[in-house]
């Protein structure tokens, strides 16, 4: 904390006079309302992407001092939230996060100021003493007894989050078919949505399922929960609990996510969201660092939907990053992507919707582009540090973060090894 006061001290009068810039420039917006609104906002960091994740084809061990236990991965949180005052929450993913003693990992998360983030299962690969493969799938398999050990892993996690204090679960499914003719896509279905309602029936009542759909990868022919019609489908036949997650890399390429996003919460079935950016496919990099328009795009959606709908910006969406680093510290790269979120949020906080309601219902397109482009184009960089000085967090958390050797400090404790994740 002191070392915190100390760097934003040294910034303080240029801040100042971005603010007062910002001020005069939005002299007819609440920005006050705003700042308080970017003060509450909070984004969860998951657990596997404090490692270098790599890619498939190797992983560059360079970072060194990455967490080796669920605690040192709290404190690399705990470590984030305090420089961004953004990062409130840890995502676990189980088994590659095994939680021995929740009490003792609640009170840790506690005094960092976080809490336990949706749940994450994994039948995706196989662990190590399992009775049975899921090469042919999980809860789609064809045989019973791989359903039934799938269910059951759920229903563990789900176990875990209750220890913790989670309220959520997140359902991925690797589940498909490399080739026409390997499976019967009704079939498929039928199991993988039986088998989600064992799953549902073990959530506690105030828990959300939140099913989340991936256009390909590991299956290259189909997915069985494939894209968000799909996962609407389970989550609207599954009850009041389910809900669909966007992964920002999970589409088809120029999918349109924007109006997936609209829609999902006109039906009140938008559960949250996993942010990372991409070029390609999955490719799980910075949010904002390929497409920022896009970014901003997606939140002016969810804060108009939201608004439209009485929601609570920062409590009603389980709001995520998912991300991997093959090239970067991890740590640095979690800071850039919940300032990529928090600038695209503020942006669309501050578009102008009486004019952009009036300029849709009177088909003036270049003026709705206006003003959309308007708040996009300006630089509202200040008005989030300003809710990071109020949340007693850095003015400049990457350059904090490199003023005080933060990685090399966690390399003399924690060497120079990495924790393989799993992915
Ligand atoms: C799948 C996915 C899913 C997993 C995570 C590790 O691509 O996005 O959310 O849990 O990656
Ligand atoms: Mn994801
Ligand atoms: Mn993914």
């Amino acid at each position: 904390q002191n070392q915190i006061e100390k760097h934003n001290d040294a910034l303080l009068t240029s801040h100042q006079r971005k603010i007062s810039f910002l001020k005069e420039e939005w002299s007819h917006i609440d920005l006050e309302n705003v700042i308080q609104k970017l003060v509450d906002f909070q984004i969860a960091i998951p657990s596997w992407a404090l490692g270098t994740g790599g890619t498939r084809f190797g992983r560059f061990a360079i970072t060194g001092g990455e967490p080796r236990t669920i605690e040192e991965k709290i404190e690399d949180v705990g470590l984030l939230h305090a420089l961004n005052g953004a990062s409130g929450a840890i995502s676990l993913h189980i088994p590659w996060d095994i939680p021995q003693n929740a009490g003792a990992l609640k009170s840790l998360a506690a005094g960092y100021g976080l809490k336990f983030d949706a749940m994450n299962s994994n039948t995706f690969q196989d662990q190590a003493g399992a009775a049975h493969s899921y090469k042919f799938g999980s809860l789609q398999n064809v045989n019973k007894a791989i359903r039934k050990q799938a269910i059951e892993h759920n229903i563990e996690v789900i176990k875990h989050g209750i220890a913790l204090g989670s309220d959520a679960l997140t359902v991925w499914l690797a589940d498909g078919s490399c080739f026409p003719g390997q499976l019967n896509f009704r079939k498929a279905f039928e199991n993988t949505l039986e088998s989600l309602h064992e799953i549902y029936a073990a959530l506690p009542e105030d828990w959300k399922m939140f099913v989340e759909y991936k256009a390909f990868e590991p299956n290259f022919y189909s997915t069985t929960v494939g894209d968000w019609g799909q996962s609407l489908l389970y989550a609207s036949k599954l009850g009041k609990k389910a809900y669909t997650l966007v992964d920002l890399g999970h589409h088809l390429p120029n999918a349109n996510i924007e109006q997936i996003v609209s829609l999902l919460l006109m039906e009140g079935k938008l559960g949250g969201f996993h942010f990372n950016d991409s070029k390609y496919g999955d490719d799980d990099l910075t949010a904002g660092s390929i497409k920022p328009y896009q970014l901003f795009l997606i939140f002016n959606e969810l804060v108009e939907g939201v608004d439209a709908k009485g929601m609570n910006h920062a409590k009603d969406l389980g709001w995520m990053i998912d991300a991997s680093h093959n090239v970067k510290d991890p740590l640095e790269d979690l800071l850039q992507s919940v300032e990529a979120i928090m600038i695209a949020y503020a942006q669309a906080l501050l578009v102008d919707r009486k004019a952009l309601n009036a300029a849709q219902d009177n088909n003036d397109v270049a003026k709705a582009q206006e003003i959309l482009q308007n708040t996009f184009r300006s630089d509202l960089r200040a008005l989030v540090a300003e809710a990071r000085l109020r949340a007693n967090a850095a003015l400049s958390p990457i350059n904090l973060y490199r003023e005080l050797s933060v990685r090399q400090n966690l390399v003399k404790d924690r060497g120079l090894g990495t924790v393989a994740t799993g992915l």
